[in-house]
């Protein structure tokens, strides 16, 4: 059984469809109008082994701020119905990535209670037209709407790019480890009986 699920979300400021298949193998069709947010996307399809399509149309002209916002929640949203009740899957997952001079490291508890820690130190700028404080939006709306512990340390690096890159694959393998099956698992992984 496919562990799938598409969301739509419609505001004034946002229109986006995303679809996820956690049983993927990596495929992406992702557009959100900003290139460097694509890239990032791509690369946590891609090393989360998830396929992800996602269609983003939103007040770039604004400012990219709402829609990359937005997309953090559709994503949330669509993980936390593909994965249901939870039945089976490892719950916890870490991942460490390097990226030339660069180390993030991600730790999850897919819990259901949601907590952001987020220590990323970065230079304030852009990454082509992208600001480099906009993935914070993006981790904290995700989190939220999934309800997971996310814990993102860049241990060091320099380059806002490999800084920002290093931390999306790192997520993504976190996620790839948090999401999937361990067939010891029966039932729940909670002492509570659920999650
Ligand atoms: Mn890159």
């Amino acid at each position: 059984m496919g562990r799938t699920a598409t969301v739509e979300r419609k505001t004034k400021e946002t229109e986006i469809v995303a679809s996820v298949d956690l049983e993927g193998s990596g495929k992406a069709n992702i557009e959100t109008g900003m290139p460097f947010f694509n890239h990032m996307l791509d690369s946590f399809s891609r090393h989360g082994l998830f396929d992800i399509e996602l269609q983003a149309r939103g007040d770039l002209e604004v400012d990219y701020h709402h829609t990359v916002e937005d997309v953090g929640l559709a994503l949330g949203e669509a993980f936390k119905k593909a994965l249901g009740d939870k039945q089976g899957i490892r719950r916890f997952g870490e991942a460490s990535c390097p990226l030339d001079e660069t180390l993030a490291k991600v730790v999850i508890d897919l819990s259901g209670r949601p907590y952001l820690s987020y220590n990323v130190k970065i230079r304030p700028g852009r990454v082509g037209s992208f600001d480099t404080d906009l993935p914070h939006e993006f981790y904290a709306a995700f989190t939220n709407q999934l309800g997971m512990n996310l814990h993102i340390d860049v241990i060091r690096g320099e380059n806002p790019h490999h800084i920002i890159e290093a931390c999306f694959k790192a997520f993504a393998r976190a996620m790839d480890m948090a999401t999937g099956f361990d067939e010891r698992i029966s039932g729940v992984l909670s002492t509570k009986g659920s999650l």
